[in-house]
């Protein structure tokens, strides 16, 4: 779904976007690492095209860190430490940091073992889950991830909205070509476009939503106005949803999306939940190159017509915009600039 692409006149460098996201995270009260990481993190969506999670969602990182929902400062703690499965508390802080914190433990234990499971809990996810898995399948990993968010999605047959828009993803190494990651809300779209239809004053496809009488409704402020998404696929997409709130918030400790409640925190806009990520070497017991049977499965999608894999528009986009500059409304800059420049002149003070 693309919502966010038009309107478009001007581009910046992704490190220079980076740099100001960073600007931006350290000023809000982000400690330097945890800054880092999730500046990269959201300039990446923005060059890739994620647009649904880019530089759009700055304003919802803000209100989260400034009502004092989510911890900035927090530092992540590693909290079991098992042969194959690996627990993170998040301190009430970000997803990002907690996996990084992670992140060569636990491709470690996968090399030893075959498989290891990190599981993240007490932590926010505001972001697409693509940069999570995407970096484990180039070092010729498998991973799979998911989250789960607020309760803005009706479970199939139901009545009210219980389950987040928990998205899943998945990455895999091919060989001789870049890694496949298929990443997508169970949601019938992501909450974040149902926001930019609404910014835009765009409608949303039929079928994808409920107004706040659980009317189908194709107005996006009619969603986000106690309103609520569908799941995707009807039964299928709800069984996966409620996989993935089990996963998320049941085995890692943290909350369910309906538990999720920020009232007490005006402005806060990240949902406080739970993360797992598996991650598998296909080379550990193999009886066969993966990563070749990997490419042959693609060679006959290919034949078979298929013109478009998942991720293919993004890696494309991100060459694109590598080598021309990412492409924004100037106006939009602009704001991420004055979120800065407070930044630097509180610096100068200091
Ligand atoms: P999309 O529907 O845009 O895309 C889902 C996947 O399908 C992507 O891998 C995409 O690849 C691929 N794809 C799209 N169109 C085609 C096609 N025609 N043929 C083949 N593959 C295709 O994603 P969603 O809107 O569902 O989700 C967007 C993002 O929102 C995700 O990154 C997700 O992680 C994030 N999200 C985060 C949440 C959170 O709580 N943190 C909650 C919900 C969503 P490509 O990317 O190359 O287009
Ligand atoms: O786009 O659905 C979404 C979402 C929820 C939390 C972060 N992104």
């Amino acid at each position: 779904m693309d919502y966010a692409h038009s309107m478009t006149d001007i581009t910046i460098p992704y490190e220079e976007l980076v740099d100001l996201l960073d600007s931006i995270f350290c000023h809000a009260g982000v400690r330097a690492e945890s800054s880092s990481i999730l500046a990269k993190n959201c300039a990446s969506c923005e060059r890739d095209g994620a647009l649904s999670h880019g530089v759009f969602r700055i304003p919802g990182y803000l209100g989260s860190l400034s009502s004092g929902w989510v911890d900035g400062q927090a530092e992540p703690v590693i909290e079991v430490d098992g042969p194959a499965f690996v627990r993170v508390d998040a301190a009430n802080g970000f997803a990002q940091p907690a996996l990084e914190k992670a992140r060569s433990v636990v491709e470690a234990k996968a090399r030893r073992n075959g498989v290891a499971v990190l599981a993240i809990r007490n932590s926010h996810h505001f972001s697409a889950l693509w940069p999570d898995v995407e970096g484990f399948a180039q070092n010729g990993l498998i991973a799979l991830s998911m989250v789960n968010s607020m309760a803005c999605t009706v479970p199939f047959d139901g009545t009210k909205a219980i389950v987040g828009t928990n998205p899943i993803a998945f990455a895999t190494p091919v060989e001789g070509d870049l890694p496949l990651v298929a990443d997508m809300a169970t949601s019938a779209m992501a909450n974040g476009d149902v926001q930019i239809a609404s910014q835009k004053g765009l409608s949303i496809p039929p079928n994808h939503g409920v107004d706040r009488n659980g009317e189908p409704t194709t107005d996006a402020d009619a969603v986000l106005d106690g309103g609520a998404l569908l799941t995707f696929g009807g039964y299928k997409g709800s069984s996966i949803s409620l996989m993935i709130e089990l996963l998320c918030a049941a085995l890692t400790g943290g909350k369910f999306s309906f538990e999720v409640d920020w009232s007490a925190h005006p402005g806060a806009q990240t949902p406080h939940t739970g993360q797992l990520i598996i991650v598998i070497d296909p080379d550990f017991g193999r009886v066969n190159s993966f990563s070749s049977r990997a490419a042959l499965l693609l060679q006959e999608l290919e034949r078979a017509g298929v013109s478009r894999l998942p991720g293919q528009r993004r890696h494309k986009q991100r060459e694109v915009s590598l080598r021309d500059g990412i492409q924004m409304k100037s106006d939009q800059l602009k704001k991420l600039r004055d979120y800065a420049s407070v930044s630097m002149l509180k610096a100068a003070s200091a």
